[in-house]
Formats: C-alpha cells, structure tokens, sequence
C-alpha cells in the first residue's frame, strides 16, 4: 500500500516536471509584449554553394564570351523556377579600351504588387583582367571569380529558392548585375576611369526596369564566399546608409555572426552601390570582404588567379545569407 503511494507520486511528479518546460514556455510567450515572432527560413549553404560550382563550370563569365551567355541563360532559368515576375534588361555599353560589350541584368521579384519593397544585388559577371596577380604574366588573364561574382550570386539565388517557399512579409527584388568588373586594369588607369566599373549597375539606375521603381533600402554582396571573411563597414554605405549598415550588422552581431560583422570602419570602395545612391537614392550598402592585412585592402585573392572554387567556404555563405533571411523576415 504504502509502496503504491509512493510510485503513484512519483508517477505524478514525473508527469508534472515533463510538463513544467512546456507551461513555462507557454507563460514566457505570454508576457511577450505586442508584435509576434517571426519565423526565418533556414539558409541551405549547400544549394547556395552548388550554384556557385555551377556558375564556375561555364568558366570566366567574361562579357561577349560563350562562357557569359551561357551562365545568363543558367540564371535566367534558375530564377524563372523561383518567380513568374523575372525581367532580362539588355543594352550594350563601352569599356574604357571602347569594346562595345553586351549585357544582361537580371531581375527577379517578389511580392511586385507591392511599393514597400528592398533590393537585393550582386554581380555575375567575372573580370577579364588578373591585374592583382603576384605574376605580371597573368595580368591580362581572366579571373575564375569564385568569391569575386559567384558568391553573391550563389546566396542570391538561395535566398529566391527560399522566397519561392515563404512569401516574405516585403516585397524583394534581386538584381543580379553584370559588367560590373571590366574597369582598367591597374597599369592603364588614367582620370575619370572609375565611371568604367559597375557599368550594369550604372545602366540600370538610369533606367530601372519599372518606372519610378522605388525601395527602401538595398543590400550589394560582393565577395562572400571565403573563408573567415570579415565585412566592415564600408565608406560609401555609411555616407549613404549608415542606418541600414547598422542595423544589417546589429542582426549578423545578434544571430551570433560577431567574428564576420565587425563594427570597423572600412575604405570607399566603388561599387554597384555607387550608381543605386547616387542616381536613384535608394540608400544601399555593400557587405564586401575588406582585410587590412591583405596587400590591396581586399580579399587576399581578389583579382588573382587564385580566386578559385577551393576559396569558397560554405560557413561564409551561411553567415550572410542567414542574416540576408533574417533582416527580410523581420521587415514590415
Ligand atoms: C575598384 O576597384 C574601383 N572597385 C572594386 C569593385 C569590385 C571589383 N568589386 C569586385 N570587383
Ligand atoms: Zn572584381
């Protein structure tokens, strides 16, 4: 008798502490104050990483190459599996050598119902010229441009995979901009040559793909992809949008990416977010790898040879893509 007693209290006791976690949840949840939490899409770095392999195989997608039209007409695909609202913006510009060069912007949105929207960008381009290369041999050589192009482009693509899933609570467009790295090489600069880099990203802040297109703020990733990658904040973003800077690394710092998101000043480095400012005002950062150690103040292998697949680490992809998904689930 005595012995049933005791198990039949142990027996409760048992059930009332497996449902103590639960009750205490419940009244946590509870005592939130308004405003319900969001839940953010799990960033799948192997689909970002496998589309960076892909993008490689065409080899260098150097404007008017094969290699080039063939990895347009990948990601035109990839992102037409994502969204019906894909839009192609061709033109042609020069280069600072007067070749005329095609390109092909690549738009896709989501939710374009909607006027409260954000940006999102990389270049898919690579550059024709390995003008940083320890070996002046290799100075007009292209570049494989596994961190410089395809990591931004392989985080943007899974971000619109994840998009396609969950409808985010803001509309997003992804530009994937090209011609952006057909500046001079370094030996042939001369006055004024900084109007040669981001010429897609120019072209399309003269004529947006829709008229009077506007968003509340922008995000340009170039070079995020490598190992250990550390982003600091970049000049023109903080002159531009030192809001959104903060509050883009205030979540990476949050999300528990303190080592990669460093509160440190970075360099002005001209980039696609230059034209997006300027000519259309929407304020936009660039999250770009920038290293104080390295020799050109960038990623160690930037405008090298070495800027291979075997550089891309899928933790750096996660780290940005991860906190990409928690700024736009957080919107409203
Ligand atoms: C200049 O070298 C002027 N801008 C660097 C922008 C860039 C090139 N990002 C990647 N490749
Ligand atoms: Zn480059």
């Amino acid at each position: 008798m005595r012995y049933t007693i005791t198990l039949l209290t142990a027996l409760t006791l048992f059930a009332a502490s497996c449902n103590q976690p639960a009750k205490q949840a419940d009244v946590k949840q509870d005592s939130v104050p308004a405003g319900p939490k969001v839940s953010v899409p799990d960033f799948n770095a192997d689909s970002a990483i496998e589309s960076c392999r892909i993008q490689l195989a065409f080899g260098p997608r150097v404007p008017n190459t094969p290699a080039h039209d063939k990895c347009a007409t990948y990601l035109i695909g990839k992102m037409k599996s994502y969204t019906e609202h894909v839009t192609v913006q061709k033109g042609q510009v020069y280069a600072y050598n007067k070749t005329a060069l095609k390109f092909q912007n690549i738009i896709a949105s989501f939710k374009p119902e909607t006027n409260n929207r954000i940006l999102l960008c990389a270049h898919w381009d690579s550059r024709p010229y390995a003008d940083h290369d320890p070996d002046p041999k290799n100075w007009r050589k292209p570049v494989a441009g596994a961190n410089d192009g395809a990591s931004g482009v392989g985080v943007l693509i899974e971000v619109a995979r994840q998009l396609s899933m969950a409808s985010p609570p803001i509309g997003v467009d992804i530009i994937l901009f090209d011609v952006e790295d057909y500046g001079p090489p370094q030996d042939q600069t001369f006055d004024n040559s900084e109007q040669f880099w981001g010429q897609g990203a120019q072209y399309w802040a003269e004529n947006p793909h829709k008229k009077d297109y506007v968003a509340k703020y922008g995000i340009l990733l170039d070079m995020v992809g490598a190992a250990n990658a550390t982003f600091l904040m970049e000049g023109f973003s903080m002159q531009y949008a030192a809001d959104i800077v903060k509050s883009v690394w205030t979540t990476g710092n949050r999300i528990g990416y303190s080592s990669s998101f460093l509160f440190e000043n970075g360099g002005l480095i001209t980039d696609d977010h230059v034209p997006i400012n300027k000519i259309r005002n929407i304020p936009t950062i660039d999250v770009i790898h920038l290293d104080k150690n390295s020799q050109t103040g960038f990623y160690p292998y930037w405008h090298t040879t070495e800027d291979t697949f075997d550089k891309l680490d899928k933790n750096t992809l996660k780290v940005v893509g991860q906190t990409l998904l928690t700024v736009i689930f957080e919107e409203n």
